[in-house]
C-alpha cells in the first residue's frame, strides 16, 4: 500500500508487482514487448524506462513500486530513447510488412507507428537464415525475431517443455531449438503457446486454407465442417465483437456461404467421449487398476505425456478425442453416400488449437486408406477465409447447425473450458439426475481460472478424488507429486492451454486474462441455454449407439480397447 507520482499525478498503489502494472492502471499504456503478466520479468527490451526525479532511467517492469516515489514517463529523453531502440531493432529486422503474416497485428509495427519512427538511420545487413516450416502446427522465421524472449519463457514456464532457447552471441544472437534442429524434430508438443506471445511474425500458425479453398471449389467433394466447442464464444473477436459472445449461428451462416455441404458440432462427438471415457472410468475405480485416469482429449497433453512419463501410457484414457471421433464416426456413416454419388467426403475441423492439426495426422488416425478428419482450420484461419470471402460476418443471420450431428448437450459445449470434461464425465456418473445435483457440481471447485483444482465427490458410495490442470508445467508438477506420493487422484483432466481451449493457440490473441474468463462465461451461458444438459441423454447419441457404434466401437478408441 502507498502512493506515488506519475507525471504529476498522485496515484495510489496495493499489490501491483512492478511500476509498469500501476503505470498501466493509471491509463498510460507504456510500450513493452518482453512484458507478460503471466511470465516471469525479463527486462530485456528497455521500452517500458521510466524516468525519476533526478534524471535517472529504470526499468518500470523490473522495479517494484516504494511509497513517495515520483516518476515520469513520456519525457523528451525517454521518447528518443524508444525510437532509437525500435530504429536499432528495425535495421535487421524483415520489413517486408505487406506480406507479412503479422502484418495489421505486429507489435513492432504498431509501436513503429505509434512512435513515429519514419525512417531508420542505421542500415545493417539483413538477416537470412532458415524458415523452419517442418511443425505442422507453426512456423518459425528467425528474421522476423526480434528476441524478446517472450516465446523462450512461455515453452518453459508455463509449458514445461523448453524447447526453445537461445543460441550464439552477440550480433549473431538467436532464438532457436537445441543444435537447431527442426521444430518436428525436438519435443515441441505443438501447443502453439509461444506464438500467442510472439510479438512480431517470428512464430505464426502454420495454415491450410489454401488447401481448405482447394476442396470447397471442387465440385467432386462432399465438404463437412466440426466446429469444436470454444470456437464459438471466441470467433466474434476476430470481427470486434466482445470476448465470449456466443456466435455460433453466424459461424453455420458463414460456412455455408463459403461451400461447406454440412455443417455440424464438435461437442456431438464430445458426447460421445463422456460416455466412452465414464465407462472406462468406472471400470478402473472397479479394478482399482490404472488410476488415476488422465483424460486424453488435448493433443499436447497426449504428446508431453508420451514424451516424459511413457510408464504413464496405461494411465490415459484410451477414447479418441471428440475431433477424431467425430471425423471416425462421419466417414463411416458417410461412406454410403460416396459410392452413391461418387463425392470424396472432406472432413474439416475448425478448431482453436494448432495440435489439432498435428492430431489429425499422427498414425492411428489415418484409416481406411485415409484421414478420419482430413485438415484443421484454426479460429484465426476460418476468421482469415471469412474476410477473404467478403462476408460481413456481423450482418449475417443466424443459421441452426446440420442435424443430426449437429445436436450437442451443454455437457459436450463444456468441454471447450479447463474442468468442462470432469464436470461433463461426472453429470454422466452420477445416479442422482435433478438439476440441484446440477447445479452442486458446478460447486465442487473445477470450475475457474485456478491452474490445479481439486475436489472430492461421493459415486455410488465411493470418494472420489479429482484433480483438473491447466498448462503443462502445472501438470508436470502435479505428475511428479502423484508419482512421489504427496498426492493421490482416481480422475485426473488435462488441458495444455491456460482455460482450456477456450484459450488454445489457434484463437484470436488475448488481450488480458479477462478475455479468458468473458470466453469461459461465454461457454457456461451456451451450456445453460442447451436444451440438453447430459450426454446420454442426446438423442443422436443413443441413435448413433443403436446404429453404426454397435456394428464398429473401435471408432470410438485409439487402439481396440
Ligand atoms: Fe477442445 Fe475438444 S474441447 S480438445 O478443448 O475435447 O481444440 O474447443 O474441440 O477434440 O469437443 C480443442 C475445444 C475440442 C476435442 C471437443
Ligand atoms: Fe513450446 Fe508449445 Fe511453442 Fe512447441 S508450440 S515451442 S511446445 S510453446
Amino acid at each position: 500500500m502507498g502512493s506515488m507520482l506519475i507525471d504529476g499525478q498522485r496515484v495510489e498503489f496495493s499489490n501491483e508487482k512492478n511500476l509498469l502494472e500501476i503505470v498501466r492502471k493509471c491509463g498510460i499504456d507504456l510500450p513493452t514487448f518482453c512484458y507478460h503478466s503471466e511470465l516471469s520479468v525479463y527486462g530485456a527490451c528497455r521500452m517500458c524506462m521510466v524516468e525519476d526525479k533526478w534524471g535517472g532511467t529504470i526499468a518500470s517492469c523490473s522495479t517494484p513500486p516504494k511509497d513517495g516515489m515520483e516518476i515520469y514517463t513520456n519525457t523528451a529523453k525517454l521518447k528518443k530513447h524508444r525510437k532509437m531502440i525500435l530504429e536499432l531493432i528495425l535495421a535487421n529486422h524483415d520489413r517486408d510488412c505487406t506480406v507479412c503474416e503479422k502484418n495489421g497485428r505486429c507489435k513492432l509495427q504498431e509501436l513503429a507507428i505509434r512512435l513515429g519512427v519514419k525512417k531508420v538511420r542505421f542500415e545493417e545487413e539483413k538477416k537470412d537464415l532458415h524458415v523452419d516450416d517442418s511443425s505442422v502446427s507453426i512456423v518459425r522465421n528467425p528474421n522476423k525475431c526480434i528476441m524478446c524472449g517472450d516465446c523462450v519463457r512461455m515453452c518453459e514456464e508455463v509449458q514445461g517443455v523448453g524447447v526453445l532457447g537461445f543460441a550464439y552471441r552477440g550480433a549473431k544472437i538467436q532464438v532457436t531449438t537445441a543444435f537447431n534442429k527442426a521444430m518436428n524434430k525436438v519435443d515441441c508438443v505443438n501447443c502453439g503457446q509461444c506464438r500467442t506471445v510472439c510479438p512480431t511474425g517470428a512464430l505464426v500458425i502454420k495454415k491450410d486454407i489454401d488447401r481448405a479453398w482447394n476442396v470447397l471449389h471442387d465440385k467432386n467433394k462432399r465438404v463437412i465442417a466440426q466446429i469444436a466447442p470454444a470456437v464459438r464464444v471466441a470467433m466474434g473477436e476476430e470481427f470486434g465483437l466482445k470476448a465470449g459472445e456466443v456466435t455460433m449461428g453466424k459461424i453455420v451462416a458463414a460456412l455455408r456461404k463459403m461451400g461447406f455441404d454440412q455443417v455440424y458440432d464438435t461437442a456431438l462427438a464430445a458426447d460421445l467421449t463422456v460416455i466412452e471415457e465414464s465407462e472406462e472410468f468406472k471400470k478402473h475405480l472397479d479394478s482399482e487398476s490404472k488410476l488415476p485416469l488422465f483424460t486424453s482429449c488435448c493433443p499436447a497433453w497426449v504428446k508431453f505425456a508420451e514424451q516424459k512419463y511413457p510408464e504413464l501410457t496405461e494411465n490415459i484414457s484410451s477414447c479418441r478425442s471428440p475431433q477424431q471421433m467425430f471425423g471416425a464416426v462421419i466417414k463411416e456413416q458417410f461412406r454410403s453416400l460416396k459410392e452413391t454419388d461418387g463425392k470424396d467426403n472432406v472432413v474439416i475441423a475448425i478448431m482453436p488449437c494448432t495440435a489439432k492439426k498435428y492430431e489429425a495426422v499422427r498414425p492411428e488416425n489415418f484409416n481406411n486408406g485415409e484421414y478420419d478428419v482430413d485438415m484443421v482450420i484454426t479460429t484465426q484461419e476460418l476468421a482469415m477465409m471469412i474476410k477473404e470471402q467478403g462476408i460481413v460476418f456481423n450482418e449475417l443471420e443466424d443459421e441452426a447447425l446440420d442435424m443430426p450431428f449437429g445436436l450437442a448437450s451443454g455437457a459436450g459445449i463444456i468441454f471447450g473450458v479447463t474442468g468442462g470434461v470432469a464436470e461433463a464425465v461426472l453429470r454422466h456418473c452420477y445416479m442422482d439426475k435433478s438439476s440441484s445435483s446440477l447445479k452442486n457440481l458446478a460447486f465442487t471447485g473445477i470450475r475457474g481460472m485456478k491452474g490445479v483444482k481439486e475436489a472430492e465427490v461421493e459415486l455410488n458410495g465411493k470418494t472420489i478424488r479429482i484433480a483438473v490442470v491447466h498448462g503443462l508445467k502445472n501438470a508436470d508438477n502435479l505428475i511428479k507429486s502423484v508419482i512421489n506420493g504427496e498426492k493421490s487422484y482416481n480422475f485426473i483432466e488435462v488441458m495444455a492451454c491456460p482455460g482450456g481451449c477456450i484459450g488454445g493457440a489457434g484463437q484470436p490473441i488475448p488481450h488480458s486474462l479477462n478475455d479468458r474468463i468473458q470466453r469461459t462465461k461465454g461457454i457456461y451461458n451456451a451450456d445453460s441455454a442447451s436444451a440438453i444438459k447430459r450426454s446420454e441423454e442426446n438423442p443422436t447419441i443413443v441413435a448413433l449407439y443403436n446404429g453404426i457404434l454397435k456394428r464398429n466401437h473401435k471408432l470410438l478408441h485409439r487402439s481396440n480397447k
